[in-house]
């Protein structure tokens, strides 16, 4: 269990106290443990499982907000996944309950007092109340609310279920891991959609082979992380793990184990368009192998290469399978030669203390060295984001003045570049002007306000903005925000013809919780001749690691070295983001 699981239950704790009308002091005290255990660098599943009880519940102290009591809460958290204070007060509601406080706009306040109204405990139930228009009858609740409310709901049923690539991928290397310190032959591959790298997730496929699989079943059920299982077959087990994530493993003969991983890795379509190949060929294809239709002789099947060779085709890496041409290509030999994370030389989108970052310029430059990057850019918010303290021109020049000395501090050749993340105002224009921009080295602009506009104004404001000569990168581009907020509407395909014409480059944000641009967007940029940054939008020196996820985004858009800007040492990037 991760801190920010532990985190998620704690907060949970506290919503659901408020729900229940509990006093306030409780309320906040887990909700005050909940923050700062959620950005507490130990692993408090580490130090809850110390030997020493008493030195850990000393380190445990130490977290802002965690007394004795606290101390207490946090073992039995990671312990069984709940505790005793949850439990109690989930006692008063249906459980179904917990789906609300994940629907963006409510909040436990609000479902507090749709709960005393109408002792609604659903996001049914509260549906059909706010289609009824009996949400707006309630205290500072209204009708527009109410339909922000329907539309977080749809995007809550479409998402549902689905994990954040992060947190997939955080979980299925640990069980990898757990799995393979089974016995030293054993050989296990994260397949399904999490290896093709989808941007979401809906379980977990595991494949394992070398080892008796009767006996990896009795150690797979071993897991701590375990809360239930679901099914178990001679060579298939089903479990559920963390906070209910499902998992299927299966066991495999080594002579299978290419063709399972073919099969298992999916996508579905690709599964089918190869197969129809494959019989068209003579061949049939399942998870047990490539066989010859004439005498059922085995063809293939211990490695994917020998699978698709067979099938007259180039490999064709994970991300790709999504029969969206890469069979073609495969067999044209012509599938692009796909970015990787090593690439990457620069990250030109992250935070400060200066704004809403958690570190300092030194501290984001030295973290980023210590990862092998060459060169970053400090882009901290512009002022119309006065909640996150955004800056004003002569914040930026004075930002400015500050970065060039802090680049003196860094070893030979590491380059800082100034730069902003520039909020698009309503009306199309930065939040900068003119003197500040001309000084910045990355001129990044972005949307955080008015996403509501109608389509036709969100395109005219974003058309409005690629005309402006300080204009570099587009930052998050669509604004969506995965399993909570849905794209701004507007017609990308405008936008798109108008960031190519004035020689603006597109933002692939590597934030898990954006992945914006996504994989099919990126694609077309390239198709366009429109190059990609790959970003963190680092708040935090650890953010920095998310890099990956973007270059994932990247390989599903069939993206090569060339076509993202930041794989460029920094004296060409900087040259290449300015050429117009
Ligand atoms: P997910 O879990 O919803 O993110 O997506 P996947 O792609 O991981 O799907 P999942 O877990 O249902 O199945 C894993 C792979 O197994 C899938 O990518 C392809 C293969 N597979 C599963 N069911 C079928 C099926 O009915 N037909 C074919 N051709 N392949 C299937
Ligand atoms: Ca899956
Ligand atoms: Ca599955
Ligand atoms: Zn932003």
């Amino acid at each position: 269990m991760e801190n920010k699981d532990i985190a998620r239950i704690l907060s949970q704790t506290g919503d659901l106290l408020e729900i229940a009308g509990e006093d306030g002091f409780r309320i906040r005290s887990y909700r005050n443990a909940a923050q700062s255990v959620e950005t507490w660098t130990e692993r408090i599943a580490d130090v809850v499982a110390e030997p020493d009880k008493k030195t850990a519940d000393k380190k445990l102290i130490e977290i802002p907000g965690v007394g004795k009591s606290m101390t207490g809460h946090l073992r039995e958290i990671v312990a069984r996944g709940s505790l005793v204070p949850r439990d109690e007060v989930l006692k008063k509601f249906p459980p179904t309950i917990l789906d609300l406080l994940q629907i963006r706009d409510l909040g436990a306040k609000r479902i507090a007092l749709i709960w005393s109204a109408y002792h609604a405990g659903s996001v049914d139930e509260v549906e059909k109340l706010a289609q009824e228009g009996k949400i707006r009858e309630l205290p500072r609740m209204g009708e527009k609310l109410e339909q922000n409310l329907l539309k977080a709901i749809a995007i809550w049923r479409n998402s549902a279920g689905r994990y954040r690539i992060d947190v997939a991928d955080n979980a299925a290397s640990k069980l990898r891991d757990y799995l393979k310190s089974a016995d030293k032959h054993v050989r296990v591959t994260i397949a399904g959609s999490l290896r093709r790298g989808k941007e979401t997730i809906g379980d977990l496929d595991l494949l394992v082979t070398g080892g008796d699989p009767g006996k990896m079943i009795e150690h797979l059920l071993k897991y701590p992380e375990i809360v239930g299982e679901v099914a178990r077959g001679e060579n298939k087990c089903s479990i559920r793990i963390g906070l209910n994530m499902h998992v299927d493993v299966r066991f495999l003969k080594p002579d299978e184990y290419g063709s399972a991983m073919q099969y298992f890795t999916g996508s579905k379509e690709h599964g089918v368009a190869l197969r129809q190949r494959a019989l068209r060929m003579g061949y049939t294809l399942s998870e047990y192998g490539l066989f010859r239709l004439k005498d059922e002789s085995r063809a293939a099947g211990k490695t994917e290469e020998e699978i698709y060779q067979t099938l007259g085709l180039d490999m064709i890496p994970p991300e790709l399978r999504e029969n969206s041409g890469e069979i073609d290509a495969a067999e044209e030999h012509r599938l692009p030669k796909l970015i990787e994370p090593g690439d990457l030389r620069g990250d030109v989108h992250m935070h400060t203390t200066a704004t809403d970052g958690r570190a300092s310029i030194l501290e984001m430059a030295q973290a980023a060295q210590a990862r092998g990057l060459e060169y970053i850019a400090i882009t901290d918010h512009s002022k119309a984001q006065a909640m996150n303290s955004g800056l004003d021109e002569k914040a930026i020049v004075a930002q400015i003045a500050e970065i060039r000395e802090i680049e003196k501090q860094m070893p030979e050749g590491f380059r800082i570049f100034a730069g902003c993340e520039v909020d698009i105002l309503k009306d199309g224009a930065l939040d900068l002007d003119d003197d500040a921009l001309a000084q910045l080295d990355v001129v990044i602009g972005s949307i955080h306000s008015h996403m509501n506009l109608e389509p036709e104004e969100q395109t005219d404001r974003l058309l409005r903005v690629c005309e402006n000569r300080y204009l570099r990168i587009l930052g998050h581009p669509t604004g969506r925000q995965l399993t909570r907020r849905d794209p701004y509407p507007f017609d990308f395909g405008r936008v798109l013809a108008a960031v190519a014409k004035r020689g603006i480059h597109m933002e692939i944000n590597a934030s898990p919780e954006r992945l914006d641009l996504r994989d099919v967007q990126a694609r077309m940029c390239k198709e366009k001749g429109v190059k990609l940054v790959i970003n963190t939008d680092a708040h935090h020196p650890t953010h920095l690691e998310n890099a990956r996820f973007g270059v994932t985004v990247a390989r599903r858009a069939w993206l090569e070295k060339k076509d993202v800007l930041n794989t460029l040492p920094a004296s060409k990037f900087l040259h290449a983001l300015h050429r117009k």
